[in-house]
C-alpha cells in the first residue's frame, strides 16, 4: 500500500514550493511531484514599454538575484541592438557579479540549507571546551570556534529556547535520525550560522558599491554602466576590496570547514550521498576576467558523461507546459513563448497526515513551466557550472574539485548528490572570490587607459529585433528573450534557473531534476521527511524567480479565492 507525504510549504526558500511523494511499505520515494503554488503577474507590465527600462522592472521578479535579472535583460537588449559595450562596463559587471555570488552562496549555505544538517537542539548539550578542539580538525584557524565564543553561542541558544519563542530555529524535524554531527560538531556550525548574519551583510555592501544599492542595484543601464566617476574613485575600489577580504576569510576559515566537516560526518546518509537528479547538466559562459577570457566555460553535459561537453545551442530550448496552470499547446522556444493561465485545483485524498488537498497525478499541478533542452529536462546551478567547466579541462576548476574530493576521500560519483551540489556551491564561491580580484585588477588597470563605460544605444523605431542576455545566475543558467518592435517591447520571455530544476513532468513523461532527484530515497519518518527538504534545498530553489507569469494582452489572468 503506498502513502503520499506532502510538504508544504518547503521553506527557507524564496517562494511558494510544494512537494509531494508517494513511498512504499518500506517508506522508498516512489514518485515525486513537485510544484509551486504561488503565482506573480510581474511581466504584465513590461509590453509597450521601453526596452531601456526592462531591466530595472524585471529585477523585482525575485528580491535575492535582483542583479541577475537585471544583467540578463540589459544584455538581452543589447544583443538585440547588437552593442557591444565597453571594457571596463564589462569588468564592472563582472564584479558586482562576484560579489552577488559571495553573499547569496553563504547566504545559502547557512540560512538557509545549514538547518538541514545542523541539529540545534544537540548543539546545547556540546562540551564547548571540546567542540574548540573539534573546531581545530576542519581549520589551522577557525573563525568562530574558541571555547570562550563558543560557549557564548550556547547560552544565547539557551536563551532562546528559554523564551519558549525559537525564531528561525522553530518548526524543524530536531531530533530527526538523519542528521550526523555531533553535539560540538552541530555547535561549531551554529557558531558560523551567527557570524554568517553579519558577514552576509558586508558581502551585501559590495554590491551596493558599484550598484548604488543592494538588493535591486541600478547602475546598468543599455549600453554599460552608469554613476562612474564616484564608483571608480580609488576610495571606493577599495573599500570594495576591503570587504572582499573579510568575506573571503569567512568563507576559507568557516564556509571550507564546515563543507569538509559536513562532508565527513555525513558519508554514509543516503539522502546526502544519494539525491541523485537527472544526470544532465548546463551552464553559461560567464565571470569576465578581462582580456577576453571567462572563469566558468558554457556547455552542456548529458547522461553524466564528462568526456562529451557539447556546445549550448539556444534554438533547441523549449517550454513545455503538459502539466502545468497554463492552456494546453506544443512546447514552444521562448521568443514564442505563450503564457495562458488555466488552473485546475486539487484533489483531496489520504496522506500520512490525514485527508488533504494533494496534488492532481495526472493532471496539472505547478505555476511553473517545463524547459527542455533539446526535449531533455536539464539541471543547473552551481553543480553545472563546475562539471561543464571540469569536463572542458579548465585548470582552476580541475585543481580545485579535485582537491575537494581528495580533501573527503568522496569518488567523482559523489559529485551528482545532494553533498555534490552543496560542495560545488562551496568550490564555486571560493573560485569566484579569488578570481574577482583578477577582474578587479584588470577594471583598475583598464580605467587609467581608457575611460569609456557607455555606448549609446539606438533603436529604430522602423526596424524589428530579437535579443537574448544567457548568464549564470547564482541558481544557474538564466535566459531572458526579448523582441523588439516599433522601438517598444513586443514579447519578454525569462528562462529561469529554477524553472529549470523544479518544473514538473512533461508530455514525453520525462521528469526534472527536483522530482527526479527524490525517487528511490528511503524517508526514515515520512511524518518527518527532513530528507526530502535535505535534497530539495542543495538545487537553492527560489519560486518568486520560478514563476513570472506573462500577459502580453492584459486580460484577468485568473481569480483566485484565499481561503
Ligand atoms: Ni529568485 Fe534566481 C537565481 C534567477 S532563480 S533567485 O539565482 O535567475 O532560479
Ligand atoms: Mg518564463
Amino acid at each position: 500500500m503506498s502513502k503520499r507525504v506532502v510538504v508544504d510549504p518547503i521553506t527557507r526558500i524564496e517562494g511558494h514550493l510544494r512537494v509531494e511523494v508517494e513511498v512504499d511499505e518500506n517508506n522508498v520515494i516512489t514518485k515525486a511531484w513537485s510544484g509551486s503554488t504561488l503565482w506573480r503577474g510581474i511581466e504584465t507590465i513590461l509590453k509597450g514599454r521601453s526596452p531601456m527600462d526592462a531591466g530595472l522592472l524585471v529585477q523585482r521578479i525575485c528580491g535575492v538575484c535582483t542583479y541577475s535579472h537585471y544583467r540578463a535583460s540589459i544584455e538581452a537588449v543589447e544583443d538585440a541592438l547588437d552593442l557591444k559595450i565597453p571594457e571596463n562596463a564589462k569588468l564592472l559587471r563582472s564584479l558586482m557579479q562576484s560579489s552577488l555570488y559571495m553573499h547569496d552562496h553563504v547566504v545559502h549555505f547557512y540560512h538557509l540549507h545549514a538547518l538541514d544538517w545542523v541539529d540545534i537542539v544537540s548543539a546545547l548539550s556540546a562540551d564547548p571546551a571540546k567542540a574548540a578542539k573539534v573546531a581545530m580538525q576542519y581549520s589551522a584557524t577557525p573563525i568562530a570556534a574558541g571555547e570562550g565564543e563558543l560557549r557564548a553561542v550556547q547560552e544565547r541558544v539557551q536563551g532562546l529556547v528559554n523564551t519558549g519563542k525559537l525564531g528561525p530555529f522553530a518548526n524543524a524535524y530536531w531530533g530527526n535520525g538523519t542528521y550526523k554531527f555531533t553535539p560540538e560538531q552541530n555547535l561549531i556550525a551554529v557558531s558560523h550560522y551567527l557570524k554568517a548574519l553579519e558577514v552576509q551583510r558586508k558581502a551585501a555592501e559590495m554590491l551596493a558599491i558599484f550598484g548604488g544599492k543592494q538588493p535591486h542595484p541600478q547602475s546598468l543601464v543599455v549600453g554599460g554602466v552608469s554613476c562612474v566617476r564616484d564608483m571608480l574613485s580609488p576610495a571606493r575600489l577599495q573599500e570594495w576590496k576591503q570587504k572582499h577580504a573579510e568575506v573571503n576569510d569567512f568563507i576559507n576559515r568557516a564556509y571550507l570547514p564546515d563543507v569538509l566537516m559536513a562532508a565527513e560526518a555525513y558519508k554514509g546518509e543516503p539522502s546526502v550521498l544519494g539525491g541523485v537528479g537527472v544526470k544532465n547538466f548546463m551552464a553559461a559562459e560567464d565571470f569576465y576576467l578581462g582580456n577576453g577570457e571567462f572563469l566558468f566555460q558554457q556547455g552542456v553535459i548529458m547522461n553524466g558523461d564528462l568526456s562529451a561537453v557539447q556546445d549550448v545551442d539556444l534554438t533547441l530550448i523549449e517550454e513545455d507546459v503538459t502539466h502545468s496552470w497554463y492552456q494546453d499547446g506544443a512546447a514552444r522556444h521562448p521568443y514564442d513563448g505563450v503564457t495562458e493561465p488555466n488552473y485546475t485545483g486539487l484533489i483531496e485524498r489520504d496522506t500520512v497526515y490525514g485527508k488533504l488537498p494533494t496534488f492532481d497525478n495526472e493532471g496539472k499541478y505547478s505555476w511553473v513551466k517545463s524547459p527542455r533542452y533539446a526535449g531533455e529536462p536539464v539541471e543547473v546551478g552551481p553543480l553545472s557550472s563546475l562539471l561543464v567547466a571540469y569536463a572542458r579541462g579548465n585548470e582552476q576548476v580541475v585543481n580545485a574539485v579535485n582537491g575537494l574530493l581528495k580533501a573527503t576521500g568522496l569518488p567523482v560519483e559523489a559529485l551528482f548528490t545532494t553533498l555534490g551540489r552543496t560542495a560545488s556551491r562551496l568550490v564555486q564561491t571560493m573560485l569566484v572570490a579569488e578570481n574577482s580580484l583578477k577582474t578587479f585588477d584588470a577594471l583598475v588597470n583598464n580605467i587609467v587607459v581608457d575611460e569609456a563605460t557607455y555606448i549609446e544605444p539606438v533603436i529604430d523605431p522602423d526596424k524589428e529585433y530579437k535579443g537574448v542576455g544567457v548568464i549564470e545566475a547564482p541558481r544557474g543558467l538564466l535566459s531572458h528573450w526579448i523582441r523588439i518592435k516599433g522601438g517598444k517591447i513586443e514579447n519578454y520571455q525569462a528562462v529561469v534557473p529554477t524553472t529549470w530544476n523544479s518544473g514538473p513532468v512533461d508530455a514525453n513523461g520525462k521528469v526534472g531534476p527536483f522530482e527526479q532527484s527524490l525517487v528511490g530515497m528511503k524517508l526514515e519518518d515520512p511524518t518527518k521527511p527532513l530528507e526530502i527538504i535535505r535534497v530539495i534545498h542543495s538545487f537553492d530553489p527560489c519560486m518568486a524567480c520560478a514563476v513570472h507569469v506573462m500577459d502580453y494582452k492584459g486580460q484577468d489572468l485568473g481569480q483566485f479565492q484565499v481561503a
